[in-house]
């Protein structure tokens, strides 16, 4: 089929730092798109329901290692896996709310040490968003949040180095950042001002990440 449609989905994804409110306020944008009378849809990545998404919860968990490579390229099959799904939904009308997407596997990864330009290359051609809500939030007040602690990524210092890698990553032309404090409800005010444009203007045929 082709790319081209004129009233495809948006496709709008949350990025940011661990325990900055994406999960939250992704659900309050599902729950308003659709009550404004849209087809929107809300996925997560990693998406731990596959079976890559299942050995990617155990390496999260510490259940098990992995060699930092092959990790980032579960990851990353994780999103492609997702594509065809997501192409699907896009071209016939519904609006992708995504939690995470290829900024979070390059920025993790990254932050290891890892080269930037290698961990780029396996989400080239990955669906590109229509637009990047990132998200901030003082790292104190974030490690004050429930759960902070539970999982591998989940120390201070190492989210300050995937929040340096994320202000790299940063792309004006369709990122926009949103801070994360405030109340849920003044957070989701200012989400919907952002999105509110972007489900309502033709943006085009889908584009591809970074060709
Ligand atoms: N990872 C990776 O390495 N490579 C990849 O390619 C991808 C991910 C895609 C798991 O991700 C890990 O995988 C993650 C990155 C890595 N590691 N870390 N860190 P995940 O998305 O499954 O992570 P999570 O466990 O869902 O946490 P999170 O996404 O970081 O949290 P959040 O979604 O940003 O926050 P939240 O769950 O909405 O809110 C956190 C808490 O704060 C919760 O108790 C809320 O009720 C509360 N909250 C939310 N908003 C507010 C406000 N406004 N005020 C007060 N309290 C609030
Ligand atoms: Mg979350």
């Amino acid at each position: 089929y082709s790319t081209m449609s004129a009233n495809r989905g948006k496709l709008i994804v949350f990025e940011g730092c661990d325990r900055s409110g994406k999960s939250t306020q992704c659900a309050k944008l599902i729950e308003r798109l659709r009550k404004e009378g849209h087809k929107a849809e809300l996925l997560k990545f990693p998406d731990r329901t596959t079976s890559i998404g299942l050995m990617i919860n155990n390496y999260l968990a510490n259940n098990v290692d992995q060699r930092d490579e092959v990790i980032h390229l579960l990851f990353s099959a994780n999103r492609w896996e997702g594509m065809q799904k997501m192409t699907n939904l896009l071209l016939g009308g519904t609006h992708l709310v995504v939690d995470r997407y290829a900024y979070s596997g390059i920025a993790y990864s990254a932050a290891k040490g890892m080269d930037l330009q290698w961990c780029r290359q396996p989400d080239i051609g990955l669906t590109k968003p229509d637009k990047v809500i990132y998200m901030t939030l003082n790292r104190d007040k974030a490690s004050e949040r429930a759960d902070f602690g539970g999982e591998r990524y989940e120390k201070k210092e190492f989210q300050a180095k995937v929040e340096k890698i994320f202000e790299q990553l940063q792309d004006p032309t369709y990122w926009q950042v949103v801070n994360g404090e405030g109340t849920i409800e003044d957070v989701h005010e200012n989400v919907f001002n952002v999105v509110s444009p972007v489900v309502s203007s033709d943006c085009g045929p889908l584009k591809k990440l970074w060709t």
